[in-house]
Formats: structure tokens, sequence, C-alpha cells
């Protein structure tokens, strides 16, 4: 493979829904889309899936368009490479910046699956046909709203239901919640809102048969989680702080989580969520996916890593209409009864529509003939 023109566009949709967490409100999300072309005809497409502000990591959309086009693209134009681990090699001196790295990774590796006339999800070594969701809620006014939502998406059919919390949105709510709903699969989200103060309130939410906790503390913490997870009964699930299959393997080691949540770009990209799904299955730790409110080429890339066998929780890739009025792929990926299916096209298996495109486009670059 030799990649001869790389695009980047940045595209900016609007969210069906006000979306607030303990670190952020977005009511409409801007992303990067990488487009490469190779040498042999065959075109990729990958997204890059930061936050436009550095409050969920320390990148940010406009820190991801510096790397990319400074050094990522420049790093990987015209050089030849076969495999993924040669391509990721062209640009190993890069450190950090895992947003900016996933979304060039996964145009390669969209180009190198259909240049092949492969689905992604076979490259990668995927088993499972459809993917199990849920869905992540964020922090309301009231909760008579969150009761809403819940009634909305387990009538949709989503099988478990993600609430986010903060201090002053969490043991009461997910009391009140957990009464209204005895059997619903439930688990809850802090986004770094606590420290190791916080453990007796952290504890009390063992009272509420949560799946998991997910990163209650510091985003860069892997030692203070580890006493909070002796002290807790359900299990601490860590997102944030896992970078890469190293930082997964430490932190089982170490005892400061039981689950962890896998991300394609916040570990640089589907090579190294691979790598982390490997180290987790190895040690019989379960994995699940997360999101970053993806358009359908970052969410099709979300299928297709969830195919791999140790993805056993479900994640929360819902379908495109929880986020979108209109996605930028066709066919869309829509859930039916709380499962999504894994494309079978070849690469991501779905098609960016470039009019739709074109139409949310902020602005536009291109690197190569
Ligand atoms: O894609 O449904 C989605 C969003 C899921 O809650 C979600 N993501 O910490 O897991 C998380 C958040 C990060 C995004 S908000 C900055
Ligand atoms: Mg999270």
């Amino acid at each position: 493979m030799r990649i001869e023109r790389i695009t980047l566009t940045l595209v900016r949709l609007p969210l069906v829904r006000t979306f607030r967490t303990s670190s952020s409100t977005k009511d409409a999300i801007t992303h990067i889309l990488v487009r490469v072309e190779d040498a042999g005809g065959a075109t990729g497409w990958g997204e890059c899936a930061c936050p436009v502000d550095p409050y969920y990591c320390p990148e940010t959309v406009e820190t991801c368009w510096h790397i990319l086009t400074n050094f990522l693209a420049p790093a990987a134009l015209g050089r030849d490479w076969a495999t993924v681990d040669e391509l990721v090699a062209l640009y190993a001196r890069v450190k950090g910046n895992n947003f900016a790295k996933a979304g060039l990774e996964m145009a390669c590796w969209d180009a190198l699956a259909r240049s092949q006339g492969r689905p992604l999800a076979a490259l990668l070594g995927g088993t499972r046909t459809e993917i199990v969701s849920g869905v992540s809620l964020g922090i309301e006014r009231e909760v008579e709203t969150l009761f809403g939502l819940i009634d909305q998406y387990l009538d949709e059919g989503y099988r478990r239901i993600k609430l986010k919390i903060a201090p002053g949105w969490d043991v009461d709510v997910v009391r009140r919640v957990r009464e209204r709903y005895p059997d619903v699969p439930l688990q809850v989200d802090a986004n770094s809102a606590y420290t190791l103060d916080d453990i007796e309130t952290l504890t009390q939410l063992d009272a509420f048969g949560l799946l998991l906790i997910e990163q209650p503390l510091a985003h860069d913490d892997i030692i203070d989680h580890v006493r909070l997870q002796a002290a807790l009964s359900t299990p601490v699930c860590l997102d944030e702080s896992i970078h890469s299959a190293d930082d997964a393997r430490k932190a089982l080691d170490l005892g400061a989580c039981r689950v962890i949540n896998i991300k394609v770009s916040r570990v640089g990209g589907l090579r190294e969520a691979k790598r982390v799904h490997d180290v987790c299955a190895a040690r019989g730790v379960p994995v699940w996916c997360g999101g970053m409110h993806e358009f359908g080429i970052g969410r099709a890339a979300n299928l297709a890593v969830s195919s791999l066998p140790n993805f056993s929780l479900p994640g929360d890739i819902s379908g495109s209409d929880k986020y979108y009025r209109e996605d930028l792929v066709e066919p869309p990926l829509l859930a039916t009864r709380g499962a999504i299916a894994v494309p079978l096209g070849p690469g991501l298996g779905v098609e960016p529509v470039e009019g739709r495109i074109e139409r949310h486009a902020v602005r536009t670059w291109k690197l190569g003939d």
C-alpha cells in the first residue's frame, strides 16, 4: 500500500439532544474525516472523534488537525507499507495524540480491507455478526426527564442503560432509577468527577446492583483506583486512564479495575484497540466498546472492533438516530431490538455520502497531487 493523497474535512453535525456530563456539555459534534487514496486505487475513510474542548482528554479537534496536517499525514504520504504495523511505524515517533492517530489509521485500515475486498471486522479477526447496544444518558435537570428517556430507549429495545453521574447527581438519582427499573442492566460513568475523599458516596453505589462504575477518579490515575476498587464490590471500569495495551496490563495487574472500556480513538487506533482486547481476554477481563458520538464512519469502525470475541458487555454504540437527524453514511447504522449488525461489505462496509459531508463541512485540507 502507498497513500498518495490525504484529504481532511472538518464536519459539524448538530446533536438531536444536548448531552451533558460531569466534564462538558455538547449540542453539536465536530469531527475530522480523513480520506486516503492508495496508489493501487483503493480509497479509505477514517474519523477523528475528538471533542472540540480539552475536558474529556487533553487533545482537541484543533490539536488533532495540527498533528494530522503537520506530522502524521506527511509521515505516511508516499511511503510503502504492507501491514498496519508498518504503517504505524512511520509515525511512531509522534508521542501521544491518540485521537489524531486513530483517524488516519482507520482510513488506512479501510483502504487496506477494501483493496482485499474484505470486511474490516474479518481483517481484525472478529467473530460476532451483531453488537448488543446500550445507551449513554447525560445529566438532566430533572430525574423525570431521565425516566422519560429511559422509557423511550427501553421501548426501542436497548439492553442496558448508562447514566452519567457527578457530585449532586449520583446516589439519589441512581436510587430512583433503580427503584423504577429494578431489573434493567444499569451502569454509571463519572468522567473523573470524584477523588478518594468521596469514597463514602461511591461505596453507597454498591447497593444498586450496577454492572460497573466507569472512571470515577482522575483521568490520569490508576493508583487511587486500586484503593477504590478494593473498597467497592461493584467493578470499576476504566475509560480515560487507558491509552494502550500496556496501560491496560498495568491497571489490571495492580487491581485498578475489573472491566475496560475500549475506545478506538482513545488508544490511537484499531490496532491498539485489538491489543487492549487481547490483554484483557488473556486475563478473563471483559471489555466493551465506548463511544465518542461518532458519525457513521467511526461508528462502523466501532462495530467492526466490537466483533472481537471478548467484547462481551453491551457497548455505547447506539443507532445513529440517537445522535443525528441524518448521518453521513449509507446505509445508516441503526439498532434493531437493541443490537446493530456488523457491516459485511468491504472495508468499513458503509459509504460516506459526499454531498452530505460537503453540506456540513467547515474546512478542508489536502496533501498529495
Ligand atoms: O457515543 O454514545 C456515545 C457517547 C458515550 O458517554 C459516552 N461517551 O466518557 O464514555 C464517555 C463519554 C465521552 C463522550 S462525552 C465527551
Ligand atoms: Mg466514559
